[in-house]
């Protein structure tokens, strides 16, 4: 019997807790968490898997993900960043290093030149500790990647509020394009 795949069940866990909790017929706490127990049993409810998932299955993904999308504290997980779901999720403000980077494409870096770095189609900014990382991020939109530096210490400074998604990547509601700069 093929065992569960956990690259599938990853993207369901990012599904159910960043974009449509509703469709596994979950409702996410404020902070974006929900309990271990009752997320295993929706997804089990939800099925096509090959077998009952357990939450040692939920701990493979996230010991063993190529990314800490998931944080698990006091029997609740939630994801890190990502989340799209109307309701807005409190992260908690942390002060950031003091230069960020953000990847896209070039096309996108031109209008972000003048409109700032937007959420889009999610609640937060995504900005990576370092280059190689925004490269990644970049290249998941295209092959012509600019890399942007923002100045976050100036803009944590000035008052922007920044949160920590994981040891990678940072978070921000918005940054006006005077702390950005093309790399
Ligand atoms: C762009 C993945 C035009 C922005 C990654 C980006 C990350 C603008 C796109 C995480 C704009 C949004 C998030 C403006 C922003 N005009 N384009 N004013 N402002 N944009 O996917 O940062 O693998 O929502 O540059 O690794 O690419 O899923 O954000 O290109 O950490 O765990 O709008 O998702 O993580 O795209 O990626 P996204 P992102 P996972």
């Amino acid at each position: 019997m093929t065992d569960v795949n956990y690259t599938s069940l990853s993207k369901a866990m990012s599904k159910a807790l960043r974009h449509r909790p509703e469709r596994l017929g979950l409702t996410l706490a404020p902070d974006g968490s929900v309990e271990l127990a009752t997320f295993v049993n929706a997804l089990n409810q939800r099925g096509g898997w090959p077998r009952t998932l357990t939450e040692d299955d939920i701990m493979h993904v996230i010991n063993h993900g190529t990314k800490a999308r998931f944080a698990i504290k006091d029997g609740r997980i939630r994801a890190r960043y990502g989340h799209s779901i109307p309701l807005p999720v409190s992260y908690e403000s942390a002060e950031p290093p003091a230069v960020l980077y953000h990847g896209t494409t070039r096309d996108n870096a031109s209008s972000i030149m003048v409109e700032g770095l937007q959420p889009m189609g999610r609640q937060v900014v995504h900005l990576s500790t370092d280059v190689e990382t925004a490269m990644q991020v970049g290249r998941r939109h295209g092959k012509d990647v600019v890399i942007l530096t923002v100045d976050a210490e100036r803009a944590w400074t000035e008052g922007i509020p920044f949160y920590r998604g994981n040891e990678s990547t940072w978070l921000a509601g918005s940054i006006p394009p005077e702390y950005l700069a093309a790399r």
